[in-house]
């Protein structure tokens, strides 16, 4: 990896070189269009960072500190990430979207907010972790399970469950924790598993969630949240990515165990993709072809991210699940994406509002 110096020292070149093409120009931007050429690139790159803030913060000065190429990033919830490169259609304020189920970036494509975008790099990622158009590209991989807290679960003599069926047990009334599927892409992904476990029925699955309403505690923003009241004990248990259950583990709640539905478990696709109108496509470019790099993918477990890197000669962490373990649905992030916001309105109407008896 390139010496941190060296980045600083490179950080400089690419800013200044903004600085000339907004003299030349005469004037700065304020919307998309025959401006947003690579003579326009400031050399800074923003991101909005769609995983834990201590991998967006690694991602993004790694990539500095690789390319001389400075980078920002805001995490944000996959429905918030949506909502907000939605609202800079006329004006970007992201180059790049990084990290979050590929669901959401499915969605953005269909609403025309991404720009195609094959990198180089692509080659290395087997096609099943990208889009066919080069809308969006897989980075990592995160199978959907069970985090269970086995103190509350043994004061209230319930086993971990290990099947979505098992979730419904009375006994967890009030005890299970998910995000609200129309800001968290976690959500959404457990949603989307629940269509498929129904034959492909919307109705179906959300009867499922209809079912589940009075075990759950509350609906929060985001995705990893649940895991958190597990380890604090608020529930016994949560539906999150299960290496965010590992990762919370080892901030020092060893009473943390993770199960995998017997059903079939869903898995996101983490993305990276190239935002449309962005200000700075040619350094969001290079993000990209950086972001699909072996050394790229191991920065991960690093900061405790144990996703499975997309990349197959990244060098995987012993903490990284394995997938050829674990029994999965047939996820299709396209299809998932493309109904995404009349599903997740349907979940909020039909389910979230619904009141607990
Ligand atoms: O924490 C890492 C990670 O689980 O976060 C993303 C997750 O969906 C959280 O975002 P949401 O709040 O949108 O649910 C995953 O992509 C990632 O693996």
């Amino acid at each position: 990896m390139t010496p941190q110096f060296n980045g600083r020292a490179l950080r400089s070149v690419p800013a200044l070189a903004g600085v000339i093409a907004l003299a030349v120009t005469g004037c700065a931007r304020t919307s998309a269009g025959p401006a947003d050429t690579a003579a326009a690139d400031t050399g800074k790159v923003t991101v909005a960072c769609g995983a834990t803030e201590e991998w967006c913060a690694a991602m993004t000065a790694g990539f500095t500190s690789a390319t001389g190429v400075e980078a920002e990033f805001v995490r944000l919830s996959s429905g918030e990430a949506l909502t907000r490169i939605q609202a800079g259609r006329a004006n970007a304020e992201f180059d790049v979207w990084h990290g979050g189920p590929a669901d959401g970036y499915a969605a953005a494509a269909d609403q025309g907010l991404l720009e195609n975008y094959t990198s180089p790099n692509a080659t290395a990622i087997p096609d099943r972790y990208k889009d066919k158009a080069g809308s969006w590209t897989g980075v990592y991989v995160g199978v959907l399970g069970f985090c269970n807290n086995t103190e509350v679960l043994g004061e209230k003599q319930v086993t971990a469950p290990d099947s979505w069926q098992g979730l419904l047990n009375p006994a967890l009334k009030k005890n299970v924790g998910i995000a609200h599927p129309s800001t968290s892409g976690t959500a959404y992904t457990a949603l989307w598993t629940q269509v498929l476990l129904n034959g492909g029925a919307e109705d179906g699955a959300l009867a499922y969630m209809k079912k589940l309403h009075p075990n759950v505690l509350q609906y929060s923003k985001s995705g990893a949240a649940p895991a958190q009241q597990v380890a604090r004990g608020e529930i016994g248990v949560g539906i999150v990515f299960s290496h965010d259950c590992v990762a919370t583990r080892e901030q020092g709640f060893p009473n943390l165990t993770v199960t995998f539905p017997a059903e079939g478990s869903g898995y996101e696709v983490g993305g990276v993709a190239l935002v449309k109108g962005a200000h700075n496509p040619v350094s969001a470019k290079k993000y990209i072809d950086w972001a699909l790099t072996a050394a790229a993918q191991e920065i991960g477990p690093t900061v405790k991210s144990y996703q499975a890197p997309t990349n197959p000669d990244a060098k995987k962490s012993d903490k990284t699940v394995d997938l050829t373990k674990v029994k999965l649905v047939e996820y299709d992030s396209v299809a998932a994406g493309t109904v995404k916001s009349a599903l997740t309105r349907r979940f909020d109407t039909e389910v979230a509002q619904a009141p607990k008896e």
